[in-house]
């Protein structure tokens, strides 16, 4: 028997102004804390904006969480708080699912199946692994050394076609590729659909604000590096006034001076405007300036998503039940996956 590309076809029903069968999109977000302006703009505003445009599932990665040591109550509380946050920029449960992985355990178990699969010279490439383990190879969890895997199965176990990420992932995503690619040619079936990378040019990496060469992570111990979707606007105005730039005056998109590059980057994103735009708004004019108004933009767009953010957290009982109820939903594309597997290769 021969596996169909796609087997489970549609999560929510079609309306009559869309095309009967939409390609199917995943993502996923760890719950680790410190959510900032990098994730809003190369993850979660993409998911927002094309969420009507197809079938999506959006995954709060828990189980990739433990990868790295994390307090169990934090643990608990980061995984609601982020499901509020992606709720509150806009993702909307009519439109798409969102769980958390740890809810549906074929994740888990998909994992330790296709751990079998993976070659150990795939692993050692991931860069990922190198700068998390950095110093501690020895003491540091197979697991973080296995990510990559888990998250392959994440976007295999649902048949998806594009996988809507920041830059930092493509390697993960190109790993997902092979591995999909190498079950299907060893067993001739098409168990699994092969997903594409969809990395935005535009937003795909913002950048440190104190060391704009480096990216903006949740998991940078400087805090003033990053700003967090729940900052304050005096903490957003602190931060902006610090954030690294040049002893130059013109706020250009000039690629050799990274720290007004990704501060205008950032502007523009957020303002919607081209690159020819911004600059002009800030032509004859002075960091001082342009470090307001990027202050205003940044406070503007986060003012309603934590407004709503509050009032989500403050019912716990229906945020409960909003990723019940997606886990629900997805978890039979999942058991059908994973059974196809389960058969093919004799397990059962
Ligand atoms: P860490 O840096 O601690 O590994 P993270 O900030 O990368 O965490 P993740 O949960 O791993 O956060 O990523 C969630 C999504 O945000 C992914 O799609 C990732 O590619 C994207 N992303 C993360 N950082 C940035 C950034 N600086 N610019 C653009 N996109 C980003
Ligand atoms: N590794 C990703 C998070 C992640 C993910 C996924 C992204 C886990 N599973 C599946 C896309 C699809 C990260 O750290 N950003």
């Amino acid at each position: 028997m021969s596996v169909e590309l796609n087997p489970v076809n549609e999560v929510k029903t079609d309306t009559a102004a869309q095309p009967p069968i939409r390609k199917r999109v995943f993502s996923g977000i760890q719950p680790t804390g410190n959510i900032h302006l990098g994730n809003y703009l190369g993850a979660i505003r993409n998911w927002v904006a094309e969420q009507t445009h197809y079938d999506n599932i959006f995954c709060i990665v828990d189980l990739h969480a433990i990868t790295l040591p994390i307090d169990p109550k934090e643990l608990r509380t980061n995984t609601r708080q982020m499901a509020a946050i992606l709720l509150a920029s806009g993702l909307d449960t009519r439109h798409c699912n969102l769980f958390i992985q740890s809810h549906i355990h074929e994740h888990a178990e998909m994992s330790w199946i296709l751990n079998c699969f993976t070659p150990m010279g795939w692993l050692n490439r991931m860069t990922q692994f190198k700068t998390k383990a950095g110093e501690n190879l020895d003491s540091v969890g197979t697991g973080l050394y296995c990510y990559p895997v888990l998250m392959a199965c994440d976007i295999l176990l649902y048949q998806t076609h594009y996988v809507p990420v920041g830059d930092d992932q493509r390697q993960h995503l190109e790993l997902t590729r092979d591995l999909a690619q190498r079950f299907n040619s060893m067993y001739k079936k098409r168990v699994f659909t092969i997903p594409e990378g969809q990395i935005r040019e535009v937003g795909a990496r913002v950048m440190s604000l104190d060391d704009p060469t480096k990216k903006m992570s949740k998991s940078d111990p400087n805090p003033f590096s990053r700003i967090n979707l729940l900052d304050s606007p005096k903490e957003i105005k602190q931060k902006i006034a610090r954030a690294t730039t040049d002893s130059e005056k013109l706020i250009t998109f000039d690629p050799e001076r990274p720290g007004i590059y990704n501060l205008l980057g950032i502007y523009q994103l957020l303002t919607g405007q081209s690159q020819q735009e911004s600059e002009d708004a800030f032509a004859g004019k002075g960091y001082g300036d342009f470090k307001a108004a990027l202050t205003e933009v940044v406070v503007e767009t986060l003012r309603p998503i934590q407004q709503r953010y509050n009032e989500l957290l403050s019912d716990r009982a229906m945020l409960d039940n909003i990723l019940k109820e997606s886990a629900d939903t997805v978890r039979p594309i999942a058991a059908k996956t994973l059974q196809t597997v389960k058969d093919v290769i004799g397990l059962g």
